[in-house]
Order: C-alpha cells, then structure tokens, then sequence
C-alpha cells in the first residue's frame, strides 16, 4: 500500500517567501510532507523541475449574480469554477449580494442554492450590503461573519447597491467591532451622474464614453473619502480593483499615515486601456465596459509600480462575466443601447494567472514569491482562508498550479467560461498553467478539464489575517 495518494516530484515549489526543488505528498487532498526523495504515491507526477505555484485564489469575482433589469451573467458556479480550474484557480470567493429590501441572510441562502452541486473547485462567500437596516447591522450582519462570511463589499456607486457616507460608517462600525474585512468599490456616484448626463444630452453615448463618465478624479475623490471614513471609525478597508496613478496616491498617503488600508488590482488595469471601449462610436468597445474604466499606458505602469513595490496586496479577477452578443449581456433587449445602461464588468477568471505569471514573473516585472504572495497568500489572509489555502506548506490543502512555458496565444474558443468572447483575444503569453491540482485532484491537465461538479466545498472563512493579532 503507497504511503501517500499523490506525490509530486521535482517540483521547484515557489511560496510567498520562498523557491525550493522539492517532492510534494498528498494524503487525503492535504500536502503532508514536503522533503527529498519522498516515498512512493499511488499516483506519482513528475513536475521535472518546473515552477510549481499555489492554486490561485480569485478574491474578487461574479458568478451568477442576480441581478436587476435584462442582464444575467453568463457563468454560473459550473462554468465559472470549471473555467477558473483550467487557469490555475482553485478557490474562488464570489459574492451573494443583498437586494435593497431583502434580508441579508435570504441572499446568502439563495446564493448557496445556486452554488450547490455545481462548483469544480472550492468557494467561500463575500457579502455585498446595500441596504443596510438596524437588523443587518445589529443581528443579521455579526450572526453571519461568525458564521464564516468574514468579508462584505461597499460600493459607493450604482444606484441598486451604493451607500451613503452615514450608512458607510455604520457598516465599518459593525466591521471594526467583529472583526471583519470591508472592501470598497470607490468611485464617486453623484459625479458619474452629473457627468452621465452631459454626455447623453450632448449625444454622446457610445461605449467610449463610459471612460468619459468614470475619469479618474471620480475614482481618486472617492478613495480618499473611504480612507478617511475608515479612520474615523479606526477599521482596516480592502479598496479593490484600483485603476491607476490617482487612487494609488491616496493610498500611498494613508499608508504613509500609518493607516492599514489594503488594495486591490485587477488585469484589466495592465493591460487594457481606454482604447479598448473604442476610438470612434462602434459598439465593440462594450466588451470592455467595466469599472472602473481602464485608463491610459502611463497609469498601467503605475499598477505594475505597485504590484512589484507592494502598495497592492491582492491581485483579483473582478470576472462580471456577460455575453456581447446576447440580449441578457451587453447589448440589453438585443439593442446596442447608451454607454451607462451596458452591463458593466470583463470576464478574467481563467486568464489572470497566467497574464500575472507571463508578463510579470517571466517578463521579470515581479518575482517569483510576489506572484503567489498576489495570487494566493494574500488574497487566503485577507480573507480567513491561510493557511488551508494560498500556500505550500505541510498540512495546506493540495492545491497546486505546474508551470509551462510554453508559448500561448489566448483565444476565446481555448477558454472554458460561457462568455462569447474574451477581451486578451490574441495576446500571446510565454505561459500557462500545464496542470491544476484542487485538494490533489487533476482538474486540469494542460489541455482536459477533469474536474467533477459538486467537488468544490463551501469554505466558511475565519478571521483576516493579514494584520498582527492584538493582545487580549
Ligand atoms: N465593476 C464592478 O464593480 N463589479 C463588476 C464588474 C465591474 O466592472
Ligand atoms: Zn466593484
Ligand atoms: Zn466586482
């Protein structure tokens, strides 16, 4: 009888803070030794030298959110989980998202039903409050964090989910007081209106001018007004998917006041710019309709600044996965509609790990410990998910990415999302995950996906901890 399920041999194992040439044993879907020459496994894989990573934590995505109007997204817990294993994801925390008027536990409740049975690798949940009563703050939100949803997003925009600064500030209050972890979508609401509106009257409503109502001082005015609410309330805040060199600033300050605000990036803001929602009024640009909006190439290397410098903490997806071509996706009611009525968000889930590996690892823009430190670790600590997720390490589970370097152009019909396009098509990458590894099952073996729906386990979060415990 082999002493271990799987062993991985060879493996040049990369961690947050280290890179070593070791065997990797799996008993049980849990790494249980790491050393040399390690006895036999039932099922031996040789990574003959390659880099093999942590499966990825994809701290920021949608899948199957409900959602007002038209618009339905495209990937439920099945495709999105499927497509995210063949990226070399192996734990994704999507969000079950409070409708203004419902209870906060009925969204979590309807959001494990459209989970269940259907997802490839495991999940936690973040929590979206957008209406938050004296019963979610006083009963329903501190009942769930200690339950396991220990992480809730703000927005301060969109009419169906924003928040005014009195109710921010009470929802902080709840996060500082059970030790909670609240992430931010900052962008000025009442500036985007009045912007929204000038273009409209004036005619200009092409996709293009999504960029136009969402210019980066929204974003910048926004950020800082979430830090200083933050430090009224003496609470950490996650400021996510942060666009460029203005929002960078303000959290560059605070940090240097000493306050612990955390950020987040996403590929879209190193990779696309606002070129891509077009350069003249055609429809096309609506595939890179998100928000923030990406910006321009100088700010692009204002993010590759603060991933390699560690302003960042989280590298994440933000996949808002809708169809182009689909009534339900960015042409709503089968229309090429005004730029503010496009579902907003790209799809990315199974593209973000190797856009970050290629073209910050191997093009020697990161290391490689700051790559896992991004895609793993951290996302694991800010979250309550380390060290059963994000590492290398005895007794994590055994989700593990094997590294090919091999040449790959991204082209829609590879991916294994149910989104009609993706916006990376023809870029060529100098890598891409040659084997995923979820709890020590292949799930992705460089071309086959083998992962088996219902396999990914619900994970209740603990407590963040990217920050020292304090005393008492
Ligand atoms: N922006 C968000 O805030 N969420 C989903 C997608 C997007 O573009
Ligand atoms: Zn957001
Ligand atoms: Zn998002």
């Amino acid at each position: 009888m082999p002493e271990f399920d799987l062993v991985v041999r060879n493996a040049q194992a990369t961690t947050a803070s280290d890179s070593f040439l070791c065997d990797i044993a799996v008993r049980g879907g849990r790494i249980v030794q790491l050393g040399l020459d390690l006895a036999p496994g039932a099922r031996e894989i040789d990574a003959a030298g390659r880099a093999v990573t942590p499966g990825g934590v994809d701290a920021h995505c949608h899948l199957d959110q409900p959602m007002e109007g038209p618009a339905r997204m495209a990937d439920d817990f099945a495709t999105g989980t499927r497509s995210a294993a063949c990226g070399g994801t192996t734990t994704v925390i999507p969000f079950a998202a409070q409708m203004k008027g419902q209870s906060l536990r009925a969204a979590v409740e309807d959001y494990h039903r459209r989970a269940e049975g259907k997802a490839h690798v495991d999940y936690a949940f973040h929590l979206i409050v957008s209406d938050p009563t004296p019963k979610v703050l006083k009963e329903e939100l501190p009942a769930l964090i200690r339950e396991g949803y220990t992480s809730f997003k703000i927005y301060m925009t969109y009419d169906d989910l924003k928040l005014d600064d009195g109710q921010i500030l009470d929802v902080l209050d709840v996060a500082r007081e059970h030790g909670a972890m609240a992430m931010v979508h900052a962008e000025n609401a009442d500036c985007i209106e009045w912007l929204t509106k000038r273009l409209e009257a004036s005619g200009r409503t092409a996709p293009r001018y999504h960029a136009h109502a969402r210019p980066m001082l929204v974003e910048r005015e926004a950020t800082h007004r979430a830090i200083a609410l933050s430090q009224l309330v003496d609470v950490p805040i996650l400021v996510v998917h942060v666009s460029g060199k203005e929002a960078v600033e303000q959290i560059r300050w605070a940090r240097g006041l000493g306050l612990k605000v955390f950020a987040e990036t996403c590929p879209q803001y190193l990779f696309l710019t606002a070129e891509d929602l077009g350069t003249d009024d055609s429809y096309g640009g609506a595939r890179c309709v998100c928000s923030p909006p990406p910006r321009d190439r100088a700010n692009q290397e204002v993010i590759w600044d603060g991933l390699a410098d560690g302003l960042f903490t989280v590298f994440s997806s933000d996949h808002a996965p809708f169809n182009f071509d689909d009534p339900a996706g960015k042409k709503p009611g089968g229309e090429e509609v005004p730029f503010q009525h496009i579902p907003n968000g790209i799809p990315g889930l199974e593209t973000r790990m190797a856009l970050l590996w290629s073209e910050g690892v191997l093009a020697g823009r990161i290391t490689p410990q700051k790559f896992v430190e991004l895609t793993a670790t951290n996302p694991a600590k800010a979250y309550g998910l380390h060290p059963r997720k994000g590492t290398i390490a005895v007794g994590a589970d055994a989700d593990l990415v094997i590294w090919d370097e091999r040449e790959t152009v991204i082209r829609n019909a590879m991916l294994h999302h149910a989104v009609d396009y993706t916006p990376y098509e023809g870029m060529r990458l100098a890598a891409w995950p040659g084997m995923t590894l979820a709890r020590g099952e292949v799930v992705w073996d460089g071309s086959r996906f083998s992962g088996k729906a219902g396999a990914g386990r619900f994970l209740p979060c603990g407590a963040p901890s990217l920050l020292p415990k304090k005393r008492g």
